[in-house]
This record gives structure tokens, sequence and C-alpha cells, in this order.
């Protein structure tokens, strides 16, 4: 176990609802039964353990790495003006993001276990993996902001393209054309793009971060709105824990802010422990993921 860096604030302002600002008091506020609406907010670092970049990790970073596409900006690739003049760099991307490709992290398991002891009322992720269904967390559940590589349409008639055609055009790196007669429109998956409207569930469900009784904020830079402004919408009073190599948004700054500044996986091990949940949370993990991609991990 790392060090416990999760009393790490700027300022010494006294807690109102937590008992302190420690993952030691987060779990006490769970165990005491306080925690029944749980709502988790997640973005790219929950998955770089699993193997997938995230966009920002300086040196690791998708947007770091993407010289090789010859693009005018790395933001291009996820634009969809660009996308219909040269739709190729996106599907270098896609060959290596596809779902299916990776295995969830401790981390999405964590989630998942939150879940399956009913304590998770919403999950919000902007990742586009599918790692959270493929934990567990059942999909009502989760609100996926920018969409994800689980289905797919014509960006101009906006027809559905089949699942199994599709899988072999990204196993390609071939961008598939709508099948409709007289349409020859570009086959994208459903993820959002910059400049592209972000799902209805997401509006659907604003409403429910003002509901929660505990936020977790894992693995996001929170600079991609308006899904940065979730945090923001918890109740005052209402414990926020960041799990995320730096701070970020106004994470910290409220009284019952927690900061957790590790790994999204050690931290989640971390409450964890202090929750008596390890040993479920390992077993669960191993049993999603195999003996060899845990150690892997
Ligand atoms: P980001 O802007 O790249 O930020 C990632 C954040 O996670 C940074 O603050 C990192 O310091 C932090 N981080 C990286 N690794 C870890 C780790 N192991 N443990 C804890 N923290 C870590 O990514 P965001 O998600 O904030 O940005 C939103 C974009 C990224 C969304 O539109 C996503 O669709 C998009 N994205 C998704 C994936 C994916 O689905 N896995 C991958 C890459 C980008």
């Amino acid at each position: 176990m790392g060090q416990d860096n999760s009393s790490l604030v700027d300022d010494d302002i006294p807690p109102e609802t937590l008992s302190d600002r420690t993952l030691a008091a987060v779990a006490k506020y769970i165990k005491d039964g306080k925690a029944q609406n749980i709502v988790a907010m997640t973005g790219a670092g929950i998955s770089t353990a699993a193997g997938i970049p995230d966009f920002r990790s300086p040196g690791t970073g998708l947007y770091n790495n993407l010289a090789r596409l010859n693009l005018p900006h790395p933001e291009a690739v996820f634009e969809i003006d660009f996308f219909r003049e040269n739709p190729a760099p996106f599907y270098v991307l896609a060959r290596e993001l596809y779902p299916g490709n990776f295995s969830p992290t401790i981390a999405h398991a964590f989630i998942a276990l939150l879940a399956k002891r009913n304590l998770l009322r919403m999950l919000f992720t902007q990742n586009i993996d599918c790692l959270e269904r493929a934990a567990g967390v059942p999909g009502d559940i989760i609100v996926e902001a920018h969409g994800s590589f689980a289905s797919q349409r014509c960006i101009d008639c906006k027809t559905p393209f089949p699942d199994r055609e599709m899988r072999e055009h990204v196993e390609l790196g071939d961008p598939p054309s709508c099948a409709q007669p007289g349409c020859e429109g570009l086959v994208k998956p459903d993820i959002v793009f910059f400049g592209e409207q972000l799902p209805s569930t997401f509006f659907d469900n604003r409403h429910v971060p003002a509901e929660a009784d505990l936020v977790l904020v894992l693995g996001t830079s929170l600079s991609v709105q308006p899904f940065a402004l979730l945090p923001g919408l918890a109740r005052e009073g209402v414990p926020r824990v960041l799990f995320n190599l730096q701070r970020v948004g106004d994470l910290g700054t409220r009284p019952d802010d927690v900061l957790c500044l590790d790994s999204c996986d050690a931290g989640v091990r971390r409450l964890a422990e202090h929750l008596g949940w390890i040993d479920d949370l390992e077993d669960m993990w191993v049993a999603i993921v195999g003996e060899e991609e845990a150690a892997r991990q």
C-alpha cells in the first residue's frame, strides 16, 4: 500500500459532514449507511492501467502521440468537420481503442462493487471504452456522456450500421460508408466529437449529482465541458472524493472534499481496505479479468 496522502488539501478547513478529510472518514461515512446514493464521475485516467492512453498526460497521452497521423492539430482527430474530410486518422485510433482489446481495472471493479451493494445511484463517464459495462456496472445506471463504441451510424442520414461489419472495418482501419441506397455518408461510432451535442441521457440525468450523498471523481482532468460542471452540482456538505494523479477542478475547496492524489487503482484499494472490502474487491476483479490480466495490470 502507498502513502496515504488523502488528507492533502490546501486549506485547513474543518469538515462539516465527515469526521475528517481522509479516506478513513469516507469509509466510516459509507459504513454508517450515510452514502446510499453515490454518484461516480470518471475519465480516461481510470483506464490508463488497462493500457488505454488518456488524452492529456504528458509523454503518454494520445495528444502527444498523434504526430504520426499528420493532423493539423491533435484535437482534429475528434472534430466532425475534419472527419468529413479525412476519416482515416480517426480509424487508426479506433483500431487501437476498440472495445474487446482491453480489460477493466480494479477501479472499474470498485464502481461495480458499489453497484452490487446497491450504493451506486449513477455513473457518469467520459470514457468511450465501455469498460464500466465490462466490469459489471448495470447499463441503466451508466451515463456515457461522450457516447461509446457500442453502436455506430451514418453521419448524414443517421442510419445505424451493423456491429459485426463495423468491427471488420475497424480491424482493417477502413472507414465504412452508409449502406442505405443513395446515401454514401461516412459511418462513425456513436462517440461524441468536438462540435457535437452530448446524448440526451446526459441532459436527462443532470439533476442526479444534486441528489447524491457522496460524489466520487476518478481519473479526469475535468477540462471538457459540460461534463466538468458535474462535481460542482453536488450539494454543499456532501462529501466529494477525488482519485486522480493531480488536483483538478475545484476539488479540495469545499470542507468535505477529500483528495487522493495517486493512481485510481491505489486509491480505491486504500478505500476498500478502510471499508473492509478489499478481499471482495480483489476477488471480484480477478473474476472479471482473470489471474493473468490481474497480474499484468
Ligand atoms: P484527460 O484530459 O486525458 O485527463 C486524464 C486525467 O487522469 C489527468 O488528470 C491525469 O493526471 C489522470 N490520470 C491518468 N492516469 C491516471 C491514473 N492511473 N490514476 C489516476 N489518475 C490518472 O482525460 P479526461 O477523461 O478528463 O478527458 C475527457 C476526454 C478524454 C473524453 O472526451 C474521453 O472520451 C476522452 N478519452 C477517453 C478514453 C477512454 O475511453 N479510455 C481514452 C482517452 C481519451
